[in-house]
């Protein structure tokens, strides 16, 4: 088999790039080690950065997000029994969206078979090999038989434990990493939103995070340590410990039910340096991952995968590849104001268990500094709302 662009991983990464190449007529194929169900019951991201919700205008799936999209002009920080808001309209004109990272899967999926592209799901012990040469290969096992993928350019979309960044040498890649030492354990319900917008909450029991994926489903987290056992957590319990972090008003209003998904997720801020080795260009959770304090994750995908096709795209229509030999810098450029803003608003509202008293009233100081000050509102909103590109 042949196709000009081999994509592991059909995350949303991987499928946004399927489309934006779709689109301009380059042929594309998909191969992903899960199920589409499998894909769509992992409960991710919520939040889309303006210009992510462009780039999913352009890739021609952007009907639903504009009509269940739910447009948010500002966000609350929650701390010492008060709340601030932080309103990014006021200070920067601009907002942002919620709709989640399942649903963005999902209409990209629908897009990807109405327009017969290929996706081969369920495939086992995908491997990379020849990246380094003009005729890169993908092999696969399906349905207990060996497949070969021959192609011009693969895109190692497969997230942070794939295969493609892991089969690129050491000595040919540099690793910057931080893992913190709590996770968030994060709630699904359908009951409504405790509030109208999301609050990020700074508690001496830990941080908490109330947002939401519709006006009838919430999505709830709490910061746990890093070695807690979701099984350890009934729903009360879950209910109650958030219920402790959260102001009176908010504590009040908070309206429970049963969780129709649970799960922890570990924090870690981590960079791989380059994102292209030779024909094998790396984009979204792959090459870097941030804490989801900053809600990055998703937005910085769809902005590795802008700049990839952008570079296909030039590459095959023009023969122009200035797009790609450039794609990893422009790329990290981004990346690192990110990863920046993710570990800052993470040490900003988290407890760390070895903070002592110094670091507990520089973190108060920042916070009280944060929301007395336009200039530091500013520079949260403009960070939270998307760097341009
Ligand atoms: P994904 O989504 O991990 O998809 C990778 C795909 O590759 C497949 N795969 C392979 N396929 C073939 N062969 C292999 N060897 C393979 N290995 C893996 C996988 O099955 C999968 O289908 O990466 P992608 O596409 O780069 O997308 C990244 C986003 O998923 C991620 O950054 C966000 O979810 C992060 N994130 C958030 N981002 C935001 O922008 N806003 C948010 O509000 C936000 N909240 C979050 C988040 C991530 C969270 N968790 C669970 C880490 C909240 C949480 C709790
Ligand atoms: C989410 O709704 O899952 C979400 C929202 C904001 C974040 C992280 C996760 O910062």
């Amino acid at each position: 088999m042949r196709t000009q662009v081999a994509i592991i991983g059909a995350g949303p990464s991987g499928l946004l790039l399927g489309q934006l190449l779709a689109k301009a007529g380059i042929d594309a194929i998909i191969v992903e080690q899960r199920s589409p169900d499998y894909i769509l019951g992992r409960i991710r991201a919520g939040i889309l950065e303006s210009v992510t919700a462009d780039a999913l205008e352009r890739a021609g799936v952007a009907e639903r997000l504009h009509h269940d999209g739910l447009v948010h002009h500002g966000i609350e920080l929650s701390f010492g029994g008060q709340r601030h808001r932080i309103d990014f309209q006021a200070l920067i004109g601009r907002s942002v969206t919620v709709y989640g990272q399942t649903e963005v899967t999902r209409d990209l999926m629908a897009a990807r078979e109405g327009c017969g592209a290929r996706t081969i799901y369920d495939a086992q012990d995908v491997s990379v090999h020849d990246f380094d040469t003009a005729a890169p290969v993908v092999r696969y096992r399906k349905d207990g038989q060996l497949h070969e993928l021959r192609c011009d350019f693969i895109a190692g979309c497969d997230g942070f434990h794939g295969v493609t960044r892991r089969s690129v040498p050491d000595s040919s890649k540099r690793i910057f990493e931080r893992v913190y030492p709590f996770g968030w354990l994060g709630v699904l319900s359908d009951t409504p939103p405790v509030a109208d917008e999301l609050i990020y909450a700074s508690h001496d029991r830990g941080f908490a995070l109330c947002s939401m994926r519709s006006l009838t489903r919430s999505r709830y987290y709490v910061q746990v340590s890093a070695d807690e056992r979701v099984e350890d957590w009934s729903d009360q319990r879950f209910w109650d410990e958030l219920r402790s972090r959260l102001d009176a008003r908010a504590a009040e209003a908070l309206v429970t039910g049963a969780s129709i998904e649970k799960s922890i997720a570990p924090l870690r801020s981590f960079v791989c340096e380059p994102m292209r080795f030779g024909n094998l260009f790396l984009a979204g959770d792959a090459a870097h991952i941030v804490p989801p304090t900053g809600a990055k994750g998703l937005n910085l995908a769809a902005s590795d995968v802008l700049y990839l096709a952008d570079g296909l795209i030039a590459r095959y229509q023009h023969d122009d590849a200035t797009g790609l030999d450039t794609y990893s810098q422009k790329c990290l450029r981004r990346v690192w104001k990110a990863e920046r803003f993710s570990w800052w608003m993470t040490s900003l509202l988290h407890r760390f268990p070895d903070a002592d008293d110094f670091a507990l009233r520089i973190q108060q100081a920042e916070l009280d500094y944060l929301t007395g000050s336009p200039a530091a509102c500013m520079s949260l909103a403009e960070n939270y709302v998307g760097l341009p590109y």
